[in-house]
């Protein structure tokens, strides 16, 4: 801290990264945001707030290449299985094309955070190639190590396919190499820390932490004993299968549930393990909000401006029914937990894995709305229609006698236990009664006045304008 080119606001970490003494900061690369301020409503304590760049670019650069290049990365001291813990993982997707406050892109950073050192990112046309591979720099990014993503796009109609392709070739070719590695130990081309390092790697193939673990020893000793044969040699050529991938098909739902939708079916069929994530968005954002499959009844977008006449396309329901697929909806903007562990389960899972991934995104049209927003705005239409509907159906005849009856039967049940309780239900019974039809009748009264006062407002229109004559 003591280097930092200015005084950075810390406070001391909480649980084990307190215990060892560490402080926590949160830096913001200024000359790469976007201004969407999401961060700054999202942040439950207020720390962070959106200021003028020209005011605060000069500080903020400086603590920000500080931070970045200065400050090891703090990725073992909290479990990565946590909402936490995953933060303090080097994101391996930074600094994309995406519109601020875009809620696609976060769950590409959360899944590098995750896998991102062993991951294979098979992306299907959408705003998600957009902002990774249309601009002159790629966001998938690499480690201290050189590790990172391998990520490529294929056509919008063809992804799932693509992603098949690669993990079937994938797991093939990786399970000749464990034939391979196997027959070496067997007919002595390996011998000493060599064999014992790469028997440990086979006894862990299928374990991918492990696995990575094995590979960090294995890699400097097969490198120094290659030029003995030709099977070290060609273990040596081909250690990237040390490694067990995870392969992510990324797509939005125009992809998912229209275009490739029969890709995608026929794929996952097929029962190879693979993930794929689909960034629901419920409508084309690419080209600009049309509808999809996935847009809900009623919404209104591009080519159906009078709202959606038929309900959204369930792929969860699809997906379930075929009983080999792994399949999880979460919406990382409601609950972090959930969609962590639905991540984390889907690539442990050992065959085909779906997650939905609802994502806010600017083609929605709610202005000056960040993802938090259009939950909470969501949450509170969806309660304002909710006690519409019931206040509606309470004032019907059926309605009332139905809650009349279930307020006596309480009560006719309360009265039952104690002659104390008789007398305090019927009070209750009398005042629910009384207030209950307090209300009606002032809601009729209400009805009333206003029925009138539009009578008379029309009477009064009618009636003909004061001439200049009369005046
Ligand atoms: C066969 C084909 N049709 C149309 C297009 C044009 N196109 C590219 S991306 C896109 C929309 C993608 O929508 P979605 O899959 O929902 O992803 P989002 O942009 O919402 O993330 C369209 C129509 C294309 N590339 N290929
Ligand atoms: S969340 Fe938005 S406001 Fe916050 S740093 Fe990122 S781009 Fe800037
Ligand atoms: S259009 Fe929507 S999905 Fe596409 S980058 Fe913008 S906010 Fe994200």
């Amino acid at each position: 801290m003591k280097a930092a080119p200015n005084e950075l606001p810390t406070k001391p970490a909480n649980g084990e990264g307190g215990k060892q003494g560490l402080l926590f900061h949160i830096q913001v690369s200024a000359l790469d945001c976007v201004g969407c301020g999401v961060c700054s409503a999202i942040c439950p304590a207020k720390c962070l707030t959106m200021r003028p760049l020209e005011e605060v670019a000069p500080k903020e650069a400086a603590n920000w290449q500080y931070c970045f290049n200065k400050v090891p990365a703090r990725d073992t001291i909290y479990p990565t299985d946590t909402a936490r813990g995953s933060q303090f993982s080097q994101p391996l997707f930074e600094f994309c094309g995406c519109c601020g406050g875009c809620g696609e892109a976060p769950y590409i950073k959360l899944l590098t955070q995750l896998f991102g050192d062993r991951m294979i990112a098979a992306c299907a046309s959408g705003c998600n190639v957009a902002y990774s591979f249309a601009l002159g720099s790629n966001p998938y990014c690499t480690n201290a190590e050189g590790r990172g993503p391998a990520s490529a796009h294929s056509l919008f109609e063809d992804t799932a396919e693509f992603g098949f392709g690669i993990a079937r070739t994938r797991r093939i070719r990786r399970e000749a190499y464990c034939e391979n590695v196997k027959k070496a130990i067997a007919e002595s081309k390996v011998s000493g820390e060599l064999a014992t390092e790469l028997q440990k790697w086979v006894d862990v193939f299928d374990d991918a932490k492990a696995c990575e673990v094995a590979r960090r020893h294995v890699t400097p000793l097969l490198e120094a004993a290659q030029k003995e044969n030709a099977s070290v040699q060609a273990l040596y050529n081909d250690r990237d299968l040390l490694t067990k991938t995870s392969l992510w098909c990324i797509g939005g739902d125009g992809w998912s549930c229209d275009i490739d939708f029969g890709g995608l079916d026929h794929v996952l069929y097929a029962n190879e393990k693979m993930n794929i994530i689909v960034l629901d968005t419920e409508v084309y954002s690419n080209t600009g909000g049309q509808k999809s499959k996935s847009t809900p009844m009623g919404s209104v977008h591009k080519f159906e401006a009078a709202g959606k006449g038929n309900k959204k396309k369930d792929l969860g329901q699809i997906f379930m029914n075929m009983g080999n697929v792994y399949v999880a909806s979460v919406c990382l903007y409601a609950n972090e937990m959930q969609t962590l562990k639905a991540m984390l389960e889907a690539e442990a899972y050992p065959g085909p894995a779906v997650v939905l991934a609802y994502s806010p995104c600017l083609e929605h049209g709610i202005e000056g709305a960040g993802p938090g927003w259009v939950i909470r705005l969501n949450l509170l239409l969806t309660l304002a229609t909710g006690l519409f509907i019931v206040s509606i159906l309470f004032l019907q005849r059926k309605v009332r006698i139905l809650f009349r009856s279930m307020v006596l039967a309480v009560l006719r049940f309360l009265s039952l236990s104690s002659s104390l309780m008789r007398i305090v239900s019927s009070v209750l019974f009398v005042r629910i009664i009384l207030v209950l039809s307090f209300c009606i009748n002032s809601f009729r009264r209400m009805l009333t006045l206003v029925w009138r006062s539009s009578l008379l407002q029309l009477v009064l229109l009618s009636l003909p304008k004061r001439s200049k004559k009369m005046e």
